[in-house]
């Protein structure tokens, strides 16, 4: 078997990391946005230190970003260049719900979107939308306290509601919650928590966690309602726990990382907590309340499809005995000497992908579809202002070559491929600009100086001749 003809290569990004205009046509402040550059950020991000709105001292990379809100036709045309077939974005909620808790949405909003889906349509791009990329209205984390509070349910099912019907024409592939194990990780960012002191972290975590499962769940129902071409799928950050060493103590610890990942994937592919759960969560006194007909929901609405984002494995050692530590998408995990790292410090390991899409497809029987891979590394321009990326040529080419290993040798049924991203946006873990992504490069830079101008790099028409043979030229 090898890839098949419509197979959906393209990239990826997100609202808050490339659009900026937050003051514009309406749009209302979100948690993304107060999560400042520097040494604050994982305070913020992590919710141990409470910032609903900006200051004076901080730098917010959000504001700006790559001002995709006034590029987005020059940056699709692009993208179009490159032969993409499909287009991972997301909305930015408080463009459509300003506060959060409106009856009603925001017309401007919903124009912008509904002109960036017709720019794709133009260029024969499919959008794959992910509903919320970390976003949360400030609105409702002043007001409810965010997903810790059971009524975000029927905020996002309103948005979804919004979204479903007057995108109908241009939308069928949508994913309900970015990375949603990330609200273990980074609770702010990914679920809009603040933590008060003395309370059960843990607790409050997996309360949020359910109503998104919840909610995640009811948007699988309404969209199938709404349009029974639509498809759903749900997505998290993988890469497997790889034991440090053979001592079952490790192993044992590997599994209980890759469950805790795993864990989201159980209830919204399978339909119902995993047994692991139902007893951890219990015997920590933290088995999150829940309304009658929970259940019954998670059960009947499985999402039709898995996506994940891959960039690196984990390297995991029996409490207190990992030696030293390696940093990774927003998990930190033990060294792993076999491998390479990137500048930023995170593993190199394109094995890791298959060994990821054979695990996720063998647990779960579902079509998979990996929505975020690249490699955050500075570029710079040589003396004619071009940028000669190899490297990020090298690391997409090995992980496509896993990929390709995965469905041609060992069957993995996978919709798509999109890379992050495609053009150079603002990091999510950092708030830097410096760490790029792109085939594109953008001229703005770390102090806020730039044009904004757009440029290819190397890596752009090598790309566009993966795409044009289908992967069969790397
Ligand atoms: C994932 C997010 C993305 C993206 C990516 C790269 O966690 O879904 O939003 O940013 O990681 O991470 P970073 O931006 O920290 O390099």
């Amino acid at each position: 078997m090898s890839l098949q003809e419509n197979f959906l290569w393209g990239g990826a990004s997100a609202a808050n990391q490339c659009e900026g205009g937050i003051y514009e046509d309406g749009r209302g402040l979100a948690n993304v946005d107060v999560c400042p550059a520097g040494k604050d950020r994982q305070d913020v991000i992590t919710g141990r230190r409470k910032m609903l709105r900006m200051d004076k001292e901080h730098v917010y990379p959000a504001a700006e970003a790559v001002d995709f809100y006034h590029h987005f036709r020059e940056d699709i045309a692009l993208l179009a260049e490159m032969g993409f077939r499909v287009y991972r974005m997301s909305i930015a909620w408080t463009r459509i719900f300003p506060r959060g808790d409106e009856e009603e949405p925001n017309e401007a909003g919903l124009r912008f979107y509904e002109e960036v889906f017709r720019e794709c349509r133009m260029h024969g791009i499919q959008p794959l939308v992910t509903i919320c990329h970390f976003d949360c209205p400030v609105g409702l984390i002043e007001k409810y306290g965010g997903w810790r509070n059971r009524k975000m349910i029927d905020f996002y099912l309103r948005l979804c509601r919004t979204l479903f019907t007057r995108y109908k024409e241009y939308v069928v592939y949508w994913l309900n919650f970015n990375e949603i194990n990330m609200i273990l990780h980074a609770p702010f960012m990914g679920a809009g928590l603040c933590f008060e002191e003395g309370e059960n972290e843990e607790a409050v975590k997996y309360q949020a966690a359910h109503h998104e499962l919840v909610a995640g769940a009811l948007a699988v129902k309404l969209a199938h309602e709404i349009n029974p071409e639509n498809k759903v799928g749900c997505m998290f950050a993988a890469g497997s726990a790889y034991p440090c060493t053979c001592r079952p103590e490790d192993v044992w610890e590997a599994l209980l990382t890759d469950q805790e990942n795993y864990f989201f994937v159980d209830v919204q592919a399978r339909g119902y907590y995993p047994s692991y759960a139902k007893s951890r969560l219990s015997r920590q006194g933290i088995w999150p309340v829940m309304a009658e007909g929970d259940e019954e929901i998670l059960q009947e609405n499985p999402v039709d499809f898995i996506s994940f984002s891959y960039y690196n494995s984990r390297c995991i050692a029996a409490p207190g005995t990992g030696g030293e530590e390696a940093e990774g998408n927003l998990f930190k995990s033990a060294k792993n000497p076999y491998l390479q790292y990137s500048e930023w410090g995170w593993p190199i390991d394109p094995l890791g992908l298959r060994i990821t899409l054979n695990e996720v497809y063998d647990r779960y029987q579902k079509p998979l579809f990996i929505v975020e891979n690249g490699l955050g590394a500075v570029d710079t321009p040589d003396e004619k202002g071009e940028i000669d990326d190899g490297y990020r040529i090298d690391y997409l080419r090995e992980h496509i070559r896993a990929m390709k290993a995965a469905v041609e040798e060992d069957g993995v049924e996978l919709m798509g491929y999109t890379t992050w991203a495609p053009i150079d946006l603002i990091s999510a873990g950092s708030g830097e600009m410096r760490k790029r992504y792109g085939f594109v490069y953008v001229d703005k830079q770390e102090d806020g100086s730039g044009t904004f101008a757009r440029s290819r790099k190397r890596s752009f028409y090598w790309y566009r001749k993966v795409i044009e043979t289908n992967g069969e030229v790397l």
